[in-house]
């Protein structure tokens, strides 16, 4: 007998709304949920092979502890008794920095990773944060920090509405979409040309997005920056400013007319690549569209003036009115969103307020660079302790981060390493404990991050679609007592930290004047909490605090988590709408368009006009059926396109005696690799590609079927030392290279 369960789809930031066939605790089938009021029925070949990444036979079904050298099965009690001893004497002997935290990507898709790892931070008290986020976005977080004062205001392309989109180094036919959460972007994409809009993309490579465009922009991998500013240059050049609506909350406008005054599209078409009457002619357009909102991802961030074009990015939205406008880029409003307090002055954003012991990287949003963690386990110095355990959650920095080679070395000599992972990997393989949570389909999901990222405001919530198998833990129980065993207080009641989380929160709730729970009693509001679990009591919550919520009953229509329960396909909240000045915490109350962290940084990018690579250099991408380097294991999403070649231009194959299909050595500052090449004018010439998240053949992991076709870690090329300087981003696109043909 089989039976249908919803679950949201955590394999992408598209969030679509799945149907899953279920018989008896498997996944059979899934299908996109038509009446889900956000993903309305699309899905994708990852979303539709849910049940063979949900039942894939190689994920863990029980902890393992590292006794006599191997890892074995055992027990929790067994596992969290191993944690409790391995991690307590490190953090008594040398400190809480002595404890390292490394979060990996899928924490923003799971509840438990949304909930309890700043919890774990809190408690540790540590500051060697390692994240995903540092070879990924943060410079878009600092850009943020720095403009509006907070890190997290993330402002998104109003995709349904737009009239012109520019979008930079991002690749959402294959991606679906990256802080921008939109099911069936490319559906969205195909509108806006519908309806008469104009799509721009420029990457250089010409990919599926790419070839949908009305124009594509082929430039030179990391000159990013210099193009945006040599359309700013144009805005103010041309009078083409029109800052609209916009006008009363913007600081510095002629302070930074001044600073672009030398990046003329004549100055940066070199550097390029790209001829200065295209730069004039996409700046005239940006200006000219009704409506129109410039986007940038991966490619825009992971190279070396990350932060500088990402603000750039801003930077145009404001000076053609389109930020915080419909049809432009907007900040949305998510269900599980503080109260938002009444606008006015904030504390601002604060850079470097530390920095990494080896090398001094200044931390970001209280992150260091994972780039750094190897230095940071394997060096010592007079600073302080090296790190010496490592609590890892959901991360592979092994194949993720730069040079692999020294990072194994590194977790290899650790007295202790814990991994929150489903699988035995290149990382959680050095584990002393590696405790596993369930499959997605036996977890619930809500997307506390996405939805703050999504192209139309939303709330959905899934519970479990199939029970806890036995033996299971939840993940958000496995964190809470990891908690609980790195704090001292092991066997304790793991419900204990969703009391102590919901006591606190409430407890500042009804202090703060512009809750709609001022001065009433916090535990008269946590008695009123509904959930079966704690964290979805810690859900309930947040919702009724939230700007949609029924705030404890001072607005009966409001949401709560019973609501939200009342509407399995999720609950619709409108089109996203402009909100400021209400988000801004920058201290002046302003959007700061001329932080001095980027005016300090503008030089820089200034002597960036004169470089010009002399060799090849290296980007990477990405494939519809992968999903970085944790997607591999599942047979129906590998083969075909999805592999690991090196894309080279017939120019540069020809000129170094390439042959398709033959191998060819690549080598970069961290080391070498041997992959097989794919002759194709879909790459620019001078550059070649390699994906990322491949090199399944390191031993003593458990991943049957990648290791029969393991491909290469492209991020050993890198050494780790190349980072962007204000974010602390590691640069992974546009990295020299020189190729060997093999015969
Ligand atoms: N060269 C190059 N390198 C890159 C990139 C690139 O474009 N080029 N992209 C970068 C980007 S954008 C990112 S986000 C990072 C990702 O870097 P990571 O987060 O380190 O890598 P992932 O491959 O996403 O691996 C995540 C880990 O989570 C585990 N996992 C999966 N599901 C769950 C779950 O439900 N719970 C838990 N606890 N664990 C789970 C997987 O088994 C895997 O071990 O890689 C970066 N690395
Ligand atoms: N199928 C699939 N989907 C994914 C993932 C996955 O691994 N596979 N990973 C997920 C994650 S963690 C993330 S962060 C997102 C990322 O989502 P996207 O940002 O859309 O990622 P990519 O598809 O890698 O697209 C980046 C593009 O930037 C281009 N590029 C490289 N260097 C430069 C440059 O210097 N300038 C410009 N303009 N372009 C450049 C590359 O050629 C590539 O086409 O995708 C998410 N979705
Ligand atoms: S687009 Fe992303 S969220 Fe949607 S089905 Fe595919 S993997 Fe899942
Ligand atoms: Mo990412």
């Amino acid at each position: 007998m089989s039976r249908t369960a919803l679950r949201i789809c955590p394999l992408c930031e598209a969030t679509c709304g799945l149907t899953l066939t279920i018989e008896g605790a498997r996944v059979t089938g899934a299908r996109g949920d038509r009446d889900d009021v956000f993903s309305r029925g699309f899905i994708c070949p990852k979303g539709a092979s849910f049940g063979a990444v949900d039942g894939d036979p190689d994920r863990l079904r029980t902890p393992l502890v590292r006794r006599d050298g191997e890892l074995r099965e055992a027990t929790w009690e067994e596992a969290f008794d191993a944690v409790v001893a391995g991690i307590r004497p490190v953090v008594e002997r040398y400190g809480p920095d002595a404890v390292g935290v490394v979060l990996g990507n899928p924490n923003v898709h799971t509840v438990a990773g949304a909930l309890y790892p700043p919890v774990l931070l809190g408690a540790l008290r540590t500051r060697s944060l390692f994240t995903a986020s540092t070879v990924d976005q943060m410079p878009k977080h600092v850009s943020s920090g720095l403009l509006y004062g907070d890190a997290n205001a993330i402002p998104v392309p109003d995709l349904d509405h737009t009239d012109h989109l520019l979008l930079i180094g991002a690749n959402p036919l294959e991606s679906n979409g990256s802080l921008c959460t939109a099911p069936d972007f490319p559906g969205k994409l195909k509108a806006l040309k519908a309806r008469g809009g104009t799509l721009t993309v420029v990457d250089p490579r010409r990919t599926r997005t790419a070839r949908l465009a009305d124009r594509h922009i082929a430039i030179r991998p990391g000159t990013d920056a210099l193009l945006l500013a040599a359309m700013a240059h144009v805005l103010f050049d041309e009078g083409l400013v029109t800052l609209g609506e916009l006008a009363p909350h913007v600081l510095g406008v002629e302070e930074l007319r001044a600073e672009v005054g030398d990046f003329t599209p004549e100055a940066v078409a070199e550097a390029c690549d790209v001829d200065a009457a295209t730069i004039r002619a996409r700046a005239r357009e940006l200006a000219a569209a009704p409506t129109a909102a410039v986007y940038a991802r991966i490619g825009s961030c992971t190279v070396a003036h990350g932060t500088l074009a990402n603000w750039l990015v801003d930077v145009l939205n404001i000076l053609t009115g389109n930020l915080d406008r419909p049809g432009g880029a907007l900040f949305p409003q998510a269900a599980t969103d503080r109260t938002p307090r009444p606008a006015g002055p904030g504390h601002g954003f604060a850079l470097g307020r530390w920095h990494s012991r080896v090398s001094r990287h200044p931390e970001a949003k209280g992150e260091l660079p994972l780039a750094a963690l190897a230095e940071e386990i394997d060096t010592a110095t007079e600073e302080g302790e090296p790190v010496r355990a490592l609590v890892s959650v959901a991360a592979n920095p092994v194949l993720s981060a730069p040079d692999g080679d020294r990072l194994d070395k590194a977790l290899d000599s650790l007295d202790f390493m814990v991994s929150v992972d489903p699988y035995l990997n290149e990382t959680s393989r050095h584990a002393h404990v590696v405790l596993p949570p369930p499959p997605p389909a036996q977890s619930p999901h809500h997307d506390f991050a996405f939805n703050t990222l999504a192209v139309r405001n939303q709330v959905r919530y899934t519970r479990p679609a199939v029970p806890l198998e036995p033996g299971r833990m939840a993940e958000t129980e496995i964190l809470a007592r990891l908690i609980l065993a790195v704090t001292g207080m092991h066997g304790a009641d793991p419900a204990t930290v969703d009391a102590m989380v919901v006591d606190q929160t409430l407890g500042k709730a009804v202090r703060e004047e512009h809750s709609p729970v001022h001065g009433r009693d916090p535990k008269e509001l946590a008695a009123q909490l509904t959930g079966d679990t704690g964290p979805e009591r810690r859900l309930d919550m947040m919702l009724r605090l939230g700007p949609y919520g029924d705030g404890f009953g001072v607005r009966p229509d409001g949401l709560t988590l019973e609501q939200l329960l009342a509407h399995p396909h999720g609950m619709d909240l409108g089109p996203l709408r402009p909100r400021l000045p209400q988000p801004l915490k920058t201290r002046s109350g302003k959007v700061e368009l001329l932080p001095e962290p980027v005016a300090a940084d503008l030089p820089r990018l200034r002597a960036a006009l004169r470089e010009r690579p002399t060799g090849l250099v290296l980007v990477g991408r990405r494939h519809l059926r992968s999903n970085n380097s944790w997607m591999h294991n599942v047979p129906a999403l590998t083969g075909g396109s999805n592999r690991c070649t090196l894309h080279i231009h017939p120019e540069d194959a020809e000129r170094l005696g390439v042959r398709d299909g033959a191998d060819v050595r690549v080598k970069g500052a961290g080391g070498e690799v041997t992959a097989p090449a794919e002759v194709t004018d879909a790459v620019r010439p001078g550059v070649v590609s390699l994906p990322h998240g491949w090199g399944h053949d390191r031993p003593g992991t458990r991943l049957t079927h990648a290791a029969n076709n393991p491909g290469v870690n492209v991020n050993q090329l890198l050494d780790g030392s190349l980072l962007e300087p204000l974010s602390g981003n590691a640069v992974l696109n546009g990295i020299p290279v020189e190729l060997t043909a093999r015969l």
